[in-house]
């Protein structure tokens, strides 16, 4: 019997939206076909399946498209979840999905502002992270009562949140290094020194029609 063919995800590496789709479909063992994008130059394919255009988007072997990080991450989760991405064990599941939902719409602006101040007509981004500092507190608190986000073990709101704040941590790593949270900078290393996300974070050329699908998933290389 021939396999169902597998979805496709049209994927961009260093995008924060994208890696925490990737980090969630190998975190449910769902291998996918993937497409490299690169965003100045986007494949017309990308933009039939979705009209918006911006990575991820994951298009599912019935023609289903989803094209939302954290929609791509549910869809996979609820197929197998053998990690308990989505069974927090402090928090109920709306709360998991509330700090995710703080992430996108209060920290995500901030740390655009933060990265490129010159865009917002700020003189530099120290206004920007300093109206960062709550949000990073509020997780620094967190992860001093458990090691993940949502207790004892990762979930969904990890995957969901380590790529920004790493993004973050990369703006100037020298004063991140400095701040006075240990518990955060761990769980951020935890995260990046992670077999899963090595997996996430694997380098591929940019996609081209006519190419040979390139599988992406918890058994390649
Ligand atoms: N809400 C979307 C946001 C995705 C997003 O904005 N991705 C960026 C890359 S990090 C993008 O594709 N931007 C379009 C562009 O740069 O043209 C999601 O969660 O998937």
């Amino acid at each position: 019997m021939t396999p169902p063919p597998l979805p496709l995800l049209y994927s961009f590496r260093r995008c924060p939206y994208a890696m925490r789709a990737r980090l969630a479909l190998l975190a449910a063992g769902q291998a996918c076909e993937l497409r490299e994008v690169v965003l100045r130059d986007k494949p017309q394919a990308l933009r039939n399946a979705s009209p918006k255009a911006t990575v991820p988007v994951l298009v599912l072997a019935d023609g289903q498209v989803i094209d939302e990080s954290l929609a791509i991450m549910q869809w996979a989760l609820a197929r197998h979840d053998p990690l308990g991405w989505g069974r927090p064990s402090e928090a109920t599941p709306a709360q998991m999905l509330e700090l995710v939902a703080a992430n996108d719409t209060q920290f995500k602006p901030l740390l655009d502002r933060y990265k490129y101040p010159e865009r917002h007509g700020e003189p530099d981004g120290t206004a920007a992270r300093q109206a960062c500092l709550p949000f990073l507190m509020a997780l620094q608190a967190r992860l001093q009562a458990g090691p993940f986000l949502c207790g004892g073990h990762a979930t969904l709101a990890d995957a969901a949140l380590a790529p920004f704040v790493r993004q973050f941590a990369g703006v100037a790593p020298d004063w991140f290094a400095a701040q006075p949270w240990p518990a955060l900078r761990q769980w951020l290393d935890g995260w990046q020194q992670s077999a899963l996300f090595a997996s996430a974070m694997r380098r591929l050329p940019p996609w081209q029609p006519g190419d040979a699908p390139t599988v992406f998933g918890p058994d390649e290389p």
